[in-house]
């Protein structure tokens, strides 16, 4: 654990929310001399070499997503955190741009659903990307009021997540986006976890003054499966902590197109996001890795080339933004949802209802994420 941390915290209080707190601090600056940087990282004591099966994703497979072959990919895992695997950008050069366009412009559009559709009618939220492209190729100053995309917190997938009572359930389902689950078949195969289904994804638009409160994901009935993340667009402090709030959270970056692999006694870990980082001086890592994608481009590839005109517009968020995907498993195999008690049964009438009633609330989820556009409320 953090020396400046370790000072700082009294036995029995909650280590967690003051090292959140410590991170999230504008003025003064913290200091972030213990925050773990994968992409320096040489194994020691605290990091150790993480074991994928190279096996089980031939190179093909992995370039059809815009993975580099597994061999190649640089994964740690964490003294004191089994099951948790860090994998320091495995992707091909050139191929985020795919992966942050379909988050930006493919995945927020209908049916999947995103806080918007919390009170705005479904014509209005149907076309997100395209309602974005004028405003957002203005200059940030002229640019009032602020884009959908702009005003865009977070799209669920597949299982839709109701932040309200923090489950999934058979009725709110949408198909999940092929490629996404073939990416992340893929990524839990190598991590060890072959058979993999993506049921439901959760993604995360952080401006760069957002956060995400500490929490725990344990509403998917599976725990035995991992839970995946991937990171696109500026860089973020992420605090992974233990199973209590006393716990104190060890500090890693996150840097785009950076995979975490919670699984194992790491599933069920409390963990925040307190600080987005500001864009370096100069042009992102994203940005000058250009669209090399034609060498690699496969037989059935997924990845496909990003036009100009879109990732102009990906790339002008993406500099002031970040993106989180997460992709879970909710059911075991063969598993299905619980029957509801009948007192909580509705019908799809009620449900209609009550979904637009409870809306306001229902902007920003349960988990707090904090951001000047919304106050958010966050059950930390
Ligand atoms: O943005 C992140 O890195 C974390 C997101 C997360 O924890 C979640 O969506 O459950
Ligand atoms: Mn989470």
């Amino acid at each position: 654990m953090a020396k400046m941390a370790a000072s700082m915290i009294e036995s029995g209080e909650d280590a967690f929310r003051k090292i959140f707190k410590f991170y999230k601090r504008r003025n003064p600056p913290p200091d972030f001399s213990d925050v773990i940087d994968f992409t320096k990282a040489i194994p020691c004591e605290k990091i150790v070499p993480a074991k994928l099966d190279t096996t089980a994703v031939s190179d093909v497979e992995a370039a059809r997503v815009g993975l580099q072959p597994v061999r190649d990919w640089k994964a740690f895992g964490l003294q004191g955190y089994p099951g948790f695997i860090f994998i320091s950008n495995p992707f091909l050069r050139g191929s985020q741009r795919f992966w942050v366009r379909q988050c930006l412009k493919t995945y927020p559009q209908k049916p999947n659903i995103c806080n918007l559709d919390m009170h705005m009618s479904p014509s209005d939220t149907q076309d997100i990307w395209g309602n974005s492209v004028h405003g957002l190729s203005m200059s940030p100053r002229k640019r009032e009021p602020k884009t959908l995309l702009e005003r865009l917190r977070w799209v669920t997938l597949g299982y839709h997540y109701n932040w309200d009572t923090k489950t999934y359930s058979a009725s709110n389902y949408t198909p999940f986006p092929a490629d996404l689950h073939l990416l992340s078949v893929h990524l839990a195969a190598a991590c060890g976890f072959p058979g993999f289904i993506s049921e439901a994804g959760i993604l995360n638009y952080y401006r760069s003054d957002s956060s995400l409160g500490i929490h725990v994901d344990e509403s998917e009935l599976d725990h035995t499966q991992p839970l995946l993340s991937l990171s696109f667009g500026q860089s973020a402090i992420f605090l992974l902590g233990g199973t209590c709030r006393q716990d104190p959270p060890t500090a890693m970056y996150m840097n785009s197109g950076d995979v975490m692999v919670m699984s194992g006694q790491s599933r069920l870990l409390y963990h925040a996001v307190p600080r987005i980082l500001p864009p370096p001086q100069g042009p992102t890592a994203l940005e000058t890795e250009g669209c090399g994608l034609a060498s690699s481009m496969q037989d059935g590839a997924v990845v496909e080339l990003v036009s100009e005109e879109d990732w102009t517009l990906c790339s002008r968020y993406i500099q002031s933004s970040r993106v989180n995907v997460t992709v879970r498993q909710v059911l075991r195999q063969g598993q299905s949802f619980p029957e509801a008690p009948s007192s909580l049964q509705r019908t799809d009438a009620d449900q209609a209802t009550g979904y637009h009633e409870e809306a306001a609330d229902r902007d920003s989820g349960k988990r707090k994420r904090s951001n000047s556009d919304s106050a958010d409320t966050v059950q930390t």
